[in-house]
């Protein structure tokens, strides 16, 4: 199938204020240094780095509320937006590594300024859809998706530093899977607002084939969307990605990470893929590598490995 993009952007966002834990700011060092540039590479797409954002720190950042460092988050997110669109408008599908899930606020906007009729698959455990008023631990990663949605523009307040921000999809534009842990403010908002989620249950139900189907008739019903994926790691099962800071047992295999990712990017529709929650300095050595290099197969699967093989170009059979 044609892709939409076929040249790819890979940029880095080391970012951790959106959570307490400071380790996940070496996400994108170590996906990198995991061999991801290379191996997208091997994909025969032409693939350029952007290297790594710089945040600057704002040392006066007193709590809103219960909300932490929301200067910090808030700024840091003009800059990723701007540097997502960028990517985009340079007609590249854009990777953004992470970071914590507060940087989606950005990617979000960025992506759906360079190309407004984007669509959004959510893989993770969490919908991270608590306002800064119904959080309950003041962490911004767990708010994201209710800054950048229309119809909740009049429940979430102008946090100071999110002065530049504004709404950029409609409720019925994104869809979760994968989810285990919801808090209640964050169930009454999806059943108030009727946003399309598909919890584990759901998997363990109807299948995972038939939940990515629905996802994407729900979203994406002609297939003829720009996609964002916003992979956080936890999505998948401790087994497999330990090293990230809100781990919840009993999530997708595996097989079922990648089944996801191989589908939806055959599709040549995806045009923006966050991973993140990506924490190596969490876990054991062993648990790091595992986290680290589950992340990079999750992204070369998104651009076309293929588990069956991929054909490769110029092979001249050895002739007996
Ligand atoms: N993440 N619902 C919890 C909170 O703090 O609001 C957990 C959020 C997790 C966020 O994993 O991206
Ligand atoms: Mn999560
Ligand atoms: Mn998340």
């Amino acid at each position: 199938r044609r892709l939409l993009y076929q040249d790819v952007g890979v940029i880095g966002f080391p970012f951790s204020k959106g959570q307490p834990q400071p380790g996940v700011r070496s996400g994108p060092a170590a996906i990198r240094n995991a061999g991801l540039i290379e191996k997208i590479h091997n994909l025969e797409r032409d693939v350029k780095d952007y290297g790594d954002l710089d945040f600057e720190y704002i040392a006066d950042d007193p709590p809103y509320g219960l909300i932490k460092n929301p200067r910090n988050v808030g700024a840091a997110n003009k800059k990723i937006s701007a540097a997502v669109s960028n990517v985009i408008n340079d007609n590249r599908l854009c990777i953004s590594l992470g970071g914590d899930h507060a940087m989606s606020i950005g990617t979000l906007h960025g992506h759906a300024t360079a190309r407004p009729d984007m669509c959004v698959l959510w893989i993770d455990a969490h919908v991270d859809i608590n306002t800064p008023l119904t959080s309950m631990t003041g962490n911004i990663h767990g708010t994201p998706v209710s800054f950048v949605v229309h119809e909740l523009k009049d429940y979430v307040p102008v946090l100071p530093g999110f002065e530049w921000m504004n709404t950029c999809i409609h409720a019925k534009d994104i869809a979760f899977i994968g989810v285990r842990d919801i808090d209640p403010g964050e169930r009454y908002i999806m059943e108030k607002f009727g946003l399309v989620c598909y919890s584990i249950h759901d998997i363990d139900h109807l299948g995972l084939v038939e939940v990515l189907k629905r996802a994407m008739d729900n979203v994406n019903p002609n297939r003829d969307r720009p996609i964002h994926i916003s992979f956080d790691i936890d999505a998948l099962d401790p087994l497999l990605a330990q090293s990230t800071g809100t781990p919840v047992y009993g999530g997708l295999t595996f097989r079922e990470g990648m089944y996801i990712v191989e589908e939806v990017g055959s599709t040549g529709m995806v045009t923006g893929i966050d991973m993140v929650e990506v924490n190596p300095e969490l876990g054991t050595k062993f648990e790091q590598n595992v986290t680290v290099n589950t992340a990079v197969d999750v992204l070369t699967a998104a651009l076309g490995k293929r588990r069956h093989g991929n054909i490769p170009t110029g092979y001249v059979l050895p002739k007996a």
